[in-house]
């Protein structure tokens, strides 16, 4: 996160890390018991047994109370790696977390996208610019505006596609999501309504942030029929 500041996990329960080899690399959003919705990009081409999600935890050195292996992933088969088209995954716990020290909670899919211009929360470990390697200690977050979809099209016309999958936010120069923090949650009105996705650099005027639209029809159908696939 570039321009935020450093939180609590209790500020933000549903915020999940995953390790890969043992390695951080990405953030995710509980969605049930057993379920955590992050990006495509965060899974794809490796296997679930490299992985675990870690949460109810503040900071990324301490032992998080709870840590899970991952059973098995789900990537949206239309996930483009060369564009981050449907840049979507839902990740199946090996067991049930529970919900009791409010440290964990869950939060649900978000139905319809904030309009423009609407402020919105993004959370995570990432680094705090994008010249940095190091992700953060301590999870960190911020507030950052909903980009109408047009300007975000004009702002990367020419080098990138941004398709209805796809939401752009800012704050220009100053606030953003970067590198680690992908994955992780953007949340509107007590819902995950985009997933850390991509962009050019971090928090530059020119380049807003590039998030996976929960509430397109694309990724929704998605990730419904994936939650009901796991249900039954
Ligand atoms: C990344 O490299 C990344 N500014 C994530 C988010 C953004 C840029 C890069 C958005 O994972």
């Amino acid at each position: 996160i570039v321009g935020g500041q450093e939180t609590s996990i209790r500020q933000v329960p549903y915020l999940v890390y995953l390790r890969q080899g043992g390695k951080f690399i990405c953030g995710g959003s509980l969605l049930s018991p057993s379920c955590v919705l992050s990006a495509a990009h965060c899974v794809y081409g490796a296997e679930a047994k490299d992985y675990t999600v870690h949460a109810g935890a503040s900071r990324l050195e301490a032992a998080a109370p709870v840590v899970r292996n991952v059973a098995q992933f789900h990537i949206a088969p239309s996930y483009d790696p060369g564009n981050f088209d449907m840049d979507v995954a839902i990740l199946q716990l090996s067991s049930r977390i529970h919900l009791s020290a409010g440290q964990v909670t869950t939060i649900a899919p978000c139905r319809t996208a904030p309009g423009s211009n609407a402020y919105v929360r993004i959370s995570g470990w990432g680094v705090r610019n994008e010249e940095s390697r190091e992700p953060a200690a301590q999870v960190r977050t911020t507030l950052v505006r909903v980009v109408p979809q047009r300007e975000c099209q004009q702002a990367y016309a020419g080098q990138a596609q941004i398709s209805d999958s796809m939401l752009c936010a800012a704050v220009r120069g100053i606030r953003d999501s970067c590198s680690g923090d992908s994955g992780g949650p953007l949340v509107y009105r007590g819902e995950v309504c985009g997933i850390v996705s991509w962009g050019f650099g971090c928090a530059r005027a020119a380049y807003p942030g590039v998030y996976t639209n929960v509430a397109s029809n694309r990724v929704r159908n998605f990730v419904d029929q994936t939650l009901r696939k796991l249900r039954s």
